[in-house]
């Protein structure tokens, strides 16, 4: 067996008022849980520094000012960074990005035990749009305050494993996963804001809890990889979002859920060799799979 201690930290809601400072003590408290609980790293939210601004039409300017971080790590996190090199913990942290060139990203990193940021990924599949509708409840822009990663999906080995990171949307697209397991990873790390009200068509609530669990399941079975994700939840400034963070096992059988929609550290003692049996006797790429036959997949 080849054991890590993964804890998932859920995040409640971050209102308009809400500085970082008041995210970054939070995310302290539950690094300081997730350590007592003999975890290894621990995976924050998307977005987990702020309320989930792409919901507001506002000048881009002024988003940029007030959601985007111009440096990672800056002095509003750093506490968070010395902390994890105190306690020997990893994580994952999700954030807006502006880049030197003001370039913006919805941006997670991987950062191990000495502090250090050994990966970076910007997401790639961004929901919603990116004009103003006028008469929905809220908006979904992500269109218009992000670019699409150009970091691609890719792989770490840190913290005792083969770590892959996507960000909310992502998680929907088998592609995503395939695309990691195909360079080794043997754990993903997801953060994810997935408001509880769809403005495009009259969903029912609950199938958005279904389809942010089936859409896991699957991939970590398909992909014999464990994931955790970690959701921002619950109402900020009257915008629902779903809770459900969970660690799922290559089996797709979920190890461990969250019941609120708080703060909540939820824990598993991970075993990575459960991967190796699925890699080995189920999706053994290198015996079953024929990409010859898949072509459509990215020609299309
Ligand atoms: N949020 C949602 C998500 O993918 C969404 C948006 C929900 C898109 C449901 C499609 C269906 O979980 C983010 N931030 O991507």
């Amino acid at each position: 067996s080849r054991k890590i201690g993964l804890a998932v930290a859920q995040m409640g809601p971050m209102h308009l008022a809400d500085d970082r400072a008041a995210a970054v003590a939070r995310l302290m408290e539950m690094m300081r849980e997730a350590k007592s609980r003999s975890a290894d790293l621990v995976v924050f939210p998307e977005l987990a520094l702020t309320t989930f601004f792409p919901r507001y039409w506002m000048l881009e300017k002024e988003a940029e000012d007030k959601f985007f971080e111009k440096s990672m790590p800056n002095a509003a996190v750093q506490p968070l960074f010395d902390l994890a090199v105190e306690l020997g913990i990893g994580f994952y942290l999700g954030y807006a990005e502006l880049t030197p060139e003001r370039r913006r990203f919805n941006t997670a990193i991987l950062v191990d035990k000495t502090g250090r940021i050994v990966q970076k990924y910007r997401k790639i599949h961004l929901p919603g749009h990116a004009d103003h509708k006028v008469n929905a409840p809220f908006q979904h822009l992500e269109k218009k305050f992000f670019d699409v990663g150009d970091l691609g999906f890719t792989v770490a080995d840190a913290l005792g494993a083969t770590i892959g990171m996507c960000i909310c949307n992502d998680r929907r697209w088998p592609e995503t996963w395939r695309v990691l397991s195909l360079q080794g990873a043997e754990l993903g790390l997801v953060g994810y804001n997935t408001p509880s009200w769809n403005i495009h068509w009259n969903e029912p609530v609950h199938l958005r809890m279904h389809t942010h669990l089936i859409a896991l399941q699957a991939s970590a079975y398909q992909n014999a990889m464990w994931i955790g994700a970690a959701a921002k939840c619950g109402s900020e400034d009257g915008f629902h979002m779903i809770g459900g963070s969970v660690i799922v096992a290559p089996s797709g059988e979920i190890a461990a859920q969250s019941s609120s929609e708080e703060d909540e550290v939820i824990f598993a003692n991970i075993d990575l060799a459960i991967g190796d049996t699925f890699r080995e006797h189920v999706f053994n790429f290198a015996k079953h799979r024929r990409p010859e036959h898949y072509r459509l997949i990215v020609e299309r």
